[in-house]
């Protein structure tokens, strides 16, 4: 028997580039509005739900996958923290959100699951998100027609759309269709990179642990209570292949040390990857009918943990922008959206930039440097006011 094959939209009110967090939550939270939309992804599903990135959601984020209707495994397996800890001068310190945020914590759930309910819940409502189906063009942002032109299936198509929002991540081909001056991008490089592995062995600690030491930054997280996820800070253009097992636990070993009774429980590394680093913020995040979300627009190194929230705060704004065009034609909320996000973004670039800056030790960092981060550290662990700026950056605040 043949399978007829599926109909291709050539219409939609929204087209979105990209099924990473943030095209996927935007495409659920216009689907639960009653705004056609449609999701184009170049890669297949197994690859997008198999990639390991981010591990740590903030509570608006949370917020917006339970008002989607996406929270049903995140309430049941996902992981409240109230703090994380910092290590350095062989100390350590908590910091207890809670208490110094008016309440807040943070939830450790991993990306791929975020992005595995959401693609469930798309697919299970029939609603249109194709993949293997890689955008090459999108054209006619001045236009109110805008077009997206992708290939699928070995043929080429074009869907014509009201608006097109590219969340097609940092090497997506929107943010370059936008016609020359049209945006401005700023961008700072770091001279290290992260190398990150997932153990199975249940976390060291209760709660992430932020390293400090004279050998560089290491981070102990998690994905569940016996999966860990460590990294170390390495030098750029490193070779995961270089380091063997061994040499993680006992680089982390070192990295981790402290006074008194703690170890690092090693167990089998199932997955070792090395990531550069770089901040980037491109502006403004829309030209004509096209729009930017999420890592197409901005870029942070993962030490605050906000490449993914930031990315749903996009689409939060920009879902309700929609809401409210559809609903009583105003463009306001799309006008703003811009401006609007850019705010949040420039406040998680800052905390980003100075979590990685404090923490990471440069290539030949000059004693001066590295006193001044040990005085910033110092002052967290002293200071009420220092702890609470720290913790209400990394909890995150209401969007919009
Ligand atoms: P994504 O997740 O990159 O998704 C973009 C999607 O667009 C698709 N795409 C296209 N589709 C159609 N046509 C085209 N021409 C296309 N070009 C690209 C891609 O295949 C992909 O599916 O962006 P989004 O949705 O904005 O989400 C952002 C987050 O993924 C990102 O901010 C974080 O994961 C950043 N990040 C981390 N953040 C953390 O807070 N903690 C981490 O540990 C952490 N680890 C990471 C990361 C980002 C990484 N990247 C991007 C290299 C580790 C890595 C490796
Ligand atoms: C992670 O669990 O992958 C993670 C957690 C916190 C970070 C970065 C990555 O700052």
């Amino acid at each position: 028997m043949t399978v007829p094959p599926v109909p291709l939209p050539a219409r939609t009110t929204v087209g979105v580039v990209g099924a990473g967090p943030a095209g996927l939550l935007l495409a659920r939270l216009l689907h639960r509005a009653g705004i056609d939309c449609v999701v184009l992804e170049s890669r297949t599903r197994d690859y997008v739900e198999q990639r390991q990135r981010a591990g740590i959601l903030e509570q608006a984020t949370v917020d917006a996958l339970r008002s989607s209707g996406a929270a049903e495994r995140l309430d049941r397996e996902g992981l409240a923290h109230d703090g994380v800890e910092l290590r350095w001068g062989r100390r350590r310190h908590r910091v207890d959100f809670p208490s110094l945020t008016g309440g807040r914590r943070v939830w450790v759930y991993a990306q791929t699951e975020v992005v595995k309910d959401l693609i469930g819940l798309q697919l299970g409502d029939g609603a249109p998100l194709l993949f293997d189906a890689p955008v090459s063009a999108v054209v006619g942002a001045d236009t109110a027609r805008p077009l997206v032109r992708y290939t699928h299936g070995g043929a080429e198509h074009t869907l014509a759309c009201d608006y097109v929002v590219g969340c097609d991540g940092f090497h997506g081909v929107t943010r370059n269709a936008a016609p020359e001056g049209a945006l401005t991008t700023f961008e700072r490089a770091y001279p290290y990179s992260w190398l990150g592995v997932l153990a199975d062995v249940a976390p060291s600690n209760d709660e992430l642990v932020y390293a400090h030491s004279p050998r560089g930054f290491a981070l102990l997280s998690m994905r569940s209570p016996t999966v860990s996820r460590l990294y170390l800070q390495v030098p750029n253009g490193t070779d995961p292949g270089a380091w063997t097992d061994e040499r993680i636990w006992d680089e982390l070993d070192a990295r981790f040390a402290v006074d008194g009774d703690w170890s690092l429980a090693r167990g089998p590394i199932t997955q070792k990857s090395v990531l550069p680093m770089r901040s980037v913020v491109t502006e403004p995040m829309r030209w004509g009918r096209v729009l930017l979300a999420g890592d197409a627009a901005h870029i942070v190194p993962p030490t605050g943990a906000k490449g993914l929230n930031l990315a749903a705060a996009d689409v939060i704004v920009l879902a309700r922008a929609f809401e409210q065009w559809a609903r009583t034609g105003s463009t306001a909320g799309l006008d703003a959206y811009s401006d609007t996000c850019l705010r949040r973004v420039w406040r998680a670039e800052h905390f980003s930039w100075f979590m990685t800056t404090t923490l990471h030790t440069a290539p030949g960092q000059s004693d001066f440097d590295t006193r001044l981060q040990l005085s910033q550290l110092d002052r967290v662990a002293a200071s009420a006011h220092a702890a609470a700026e720290l913790a209400e950056n990394y909890v995150g605040g209401p969007v919009g």
